[in-house]
């Protein structure tokens, strides 16, 4: 585990003066990587990682832990899964359940809060829907928050490749939009994956004032196409969160499932970043690691009153064509 002091240039984060410090909003954060889950790998076995995760950052005294998208198992989505019932085998259908519901317990009896994606169903009448999503859980071991993921990548039919990104087949589009949450005195937002590399995720929650955002990932590194931008992926990595946390004057914790999984290797670069864009923590294995920051939430103000105060610069007379149109249409030759 790596604790960060949080020493750069995005602010004084610990006052030296105790008045100021205590007049000052500190959320204290963990992100929690992981490292490979197997494919035999139990729901209960993987708790019990999380939970060594959870009790080392209490030790930290930490406020919230952040896991990953889709934590409690393997990714799935690389394999073709054809019969319902197997595929029914990879989600949760109540959440706590009998595996997660330690999670919860722990997380009450010290006081911490979590964040955790998992795989989704959830019936609307009779149709039964599968979501990839996230939960943010309060110190009392409450569900205060959900998202489901909106930007579902991959694809739908089984490529001549050997690894497949099947999301768009096994999951539906998240119907929330980005709600944003009042949690541990802060406002937090949660974006799954492939939400971070969109501005509008980014946008949407920082026009509902978002201080602090979670975001658990798996992002492979090569999965046999011979069109491969994955060299590049740990840069957009972190170019997405540094940009997204900049503009919109909010922390982010960006969790990763990492190393190498069935096979696959998955990138780690678990990372803490500050309203400045700054990194101010990341993890550096592909393995279970803790790393911890004490955010200083006062931070996301100074910059929201400043240069991304949006109710004082924003223009958006000249926005329409965001939500007018999905696609690129450039103008006739
Ligand atoms: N899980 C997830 O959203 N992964 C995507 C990579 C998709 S590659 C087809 C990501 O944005 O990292």
């Amino acid at each position: 585990m790596r604790y960060s002091t949080g020493r750069t240039n995005c602010g004084t984060l610990v006052p030296a003066n105790p008045r100021e410090r205590a007049m000052t909003r500190q959320m204290k954060v963990a992100a929690a990587q992981l490292g490979p889950v197997a494919r035999t790998e139990s729901r209960e076995q993987v708790v019990k990682r999380l939970l060594e995760l959870m009790r080392e950052a209490k030790g930290w005294g930490v406020d919230v832990v952040v896991y990953p998208e889709l934590a409690l198992t393997t990714f799935f989505p690389r394999w073709l899964i054809d019969v319902e019932e197997e595929l029914d085998e990879w989600f949760e259908a109540d959440m706590p359940n009998a595996a997660t519901q330690p999670l919860f317990e722990e997380a009450r009896n010290l006081g911490i809060g979590f964040h955790l994606g998992y795989a989704e169903i959830a019936y609307e009448g009779n149709i039964k829907r599968r979501f990839n999503t996230a939960i943010i859980v309060d110190k009392k071991g409450d569900i205060v928050g959900r998202f489901r993921k909106v930007h579902i990548p991959g694809h739908h039919e089984v490529l001549e490749r050997p690894g497949q990104h099947l999301e768009k087949r096994y999951f539906d589009v998240g119907d929330m939009g980005f709600p944003v949450y009042r949690a541990f005195g802060a406002i937090c937002g949660m974006a799954i994956c492939n939400d971070r590399r969109w501005p509008e995720t980014w946008r949407v929650m920082g026009l509902q004032g978002v201080e602090m955002v979670f975001c658990g990932y798996n992002t492979p590194v090569g999965l046999g196409d011979s069109f491969d931008l994955d060299a590049l992926s740990p840069f957009h990595n972190l170019l997405c969160f540094q940009a997204g946390c900049y503009q919109n004057a909010t922390w982010a914790v960006g969790v990763a499932k990492a190393g190498c999984e069935e096979g696959f290797n998955m990138i780690g670069q678990s990372c803490i970043v500050a309203p400045s864009g700054e990194v101010v923590a990341m993890c550096s294995t592909v393995e279970d690691e803790l790393i911890v920051h004490g955010c200083n939430m006062e931070l996301s103000r100074d910059y929201k009153r400043d240069i991304f105060n949006f109710a004082y610069h924003r223009r958006p007379e000249h926005y329409g064509l965001i939500v007018e149109r999905t696609g690129a249409e450039p103008p006739p030759a």
